[in-house]
């Protein structure tokens, strides 16, 4: 019997921020108190996490002095050595500092862009001192809520630029960081760039060391914009681009929600962690998530046991579809091999005449029924522990 006890094996990891969220919303004061980041370690180790990302600000507030800084980074450090926790990934916060309220790497104010830079430099140093190997870029601000000021074009530009910068930073400095691109619709700008997974892999073309840079989907993003999750994963694994993932829940067009995950989508969450499952991804499973703003400090735990849990009880159910007879012979029934077909669908100039000249009985193709209803339903009693 399973008892679905993740391990550090499992590579799951939290943000500070995720565990550390106190319920502040836009409507409301916080709900819980802060706590702090040797704590949260020592928490998440309990519960057999394996690593714990941030943001340079969720450990050093803005304007800390250097001492203080060093003393955080020392009682931290002490943390993740005595609880044997990794911090796989870092990120920077450029979106709290009023300075920028319209956009970091795209703020139409060089001085900004600058400060972006260095800001940015300072939690990479930060970063790799904790044994960071990956970077994300979350560009929160980096968007508008009018295009009045016409800097749509530029933006893309001064973003490139920075992304440019930073990557040969890190090769200078000796980080060796790869880059993750998070991309997100909205919120907290009504309209952010690179909204999409697939912007972001366009994007990534443009750069000059594009094989630096890959992304980091979340699950809410793409839903809130009403896509498939799971379609924009296999899109970043065909890439050879998946470098991260942010794995939590969303109702689909709502606000940003950062649910348990598995909590609202179930099946899509299964289809997922089979994707992933089947996959040569290796990375983290970063939870980008937080307990609901009604939780005291034990919610918050049973939120993190929860999304792991959850992981892991998917993981069964893949297991248990790839091993189940019925549910195989449906999948191998839905595919027609046809080698003649194949043999014609590779080009050359005879075959493309071939083809071009054999009849197909289009009624037939037309009518097959590839039992999809079938198989799904076989899912849905599978994942409701029918089967
Ligand atoms: C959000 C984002 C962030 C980022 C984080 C790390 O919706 O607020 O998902 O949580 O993931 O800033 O880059
Ligand atoms: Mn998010
Ligand atoms: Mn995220």
């Amino acid at each position: 019997m399973t008892t679905y006890q993740p391990t550090p094996a499992d590579r799951f990891t939290f943000g500070l921020w995720t565990v550390g969220n106190v319920g502040r919303d836009p409507f409301g004061e916080p709900t819980r108190a802060a706590m702090q980041a040797p704590y949260l370690v020592q928490k998440l180790a309990e519960l057999g996490a394996y690593g714990v990302n941030l943001h340079d600000n969720d450990l050093v507030p803005l304007g800390a002095s250097a001492a203080e800084r060093d003393r955080l980074v020392a009682d931290f450090r002490r943390s993740l050595s005595d609880h044997g926790v990794r911090v796989p990934m870092a990120t920077t916060n450029l979106f709290g500092d009023p300075a920028f309220k319209d956009g970091a790497f795209t703020s139409a104010d060089a001085r900004v862009r600058a400060y972006a830079l260095q800001k940015t430099m300072l939690s990479m140093d930060l970063g790799h001192e904790l044994g960071a190997e990956t970077y994300v870029f979350w560009g929160g601000r980096e968007g508008s809520e009018v295009d009045a000021g016409g800097k749509l074009l530029d933006s893309l530009g001064w973003f490139r630029d920075s992304l440019n910068y930073l990557a040969e930073y890190s090769q200078s400095q000796g980080y060796g960081y790869r880059f993750a691109l998070e991309p997100k619709p909205n919120e907290p700008r009504a309209d952010i760039f690179l909204p999409t997974v697939g912007s972001a892999l366009g994007f990534i073309a443009t750069l000059e060391q594009p094989e630096l840079f890959g992304v980091n989907p979340e699950f809410a993003h793409e839903t809130m914009a009403g896509l498939n999750f799971t379609h924009a994963v296999a899109q970043a694994i065909d890439a050879g681009k998946l470098f991260h993932i942010d794995l939590n829940d969303q109702k689909m067009g709502r606000f940003d929600q950062d649910l348990r995950f598995g909590s609202e989508n179930i099946k899509a969450a299964f289809f997922l962690v089979q994707l992933l499952e089947s996959s040569a991804y290796a990375g983290p499973k970063h939870f980008d998530a937080h307990a609901l703003r009604t939780e005291d400090e034990a919610g918050v735990w049973a939120f993190a046991r929860g999304c792991m849990r959850t992981y892991l009880m998917l993981r069964d159910k893949a297991q248990q579809f790839a091993a189940d007879g019925e549910i195989q012979a449906a999948l191998a029934a839905y595919r027609v091999e046809d080698q003649a077909m194949q043999a014609l669908s590779t080009f050359s100039p005879a075959n493309a005449a071939a083809l071009r000249a054999h009849a197909f009985d289009r009624a037939a193709l037309g009518a097959r029924g590839p039992g999809l209803e079938r198989l799904d339903q076989l899912t849905v009693e599978l994942l409701l522990g029918l089967r």
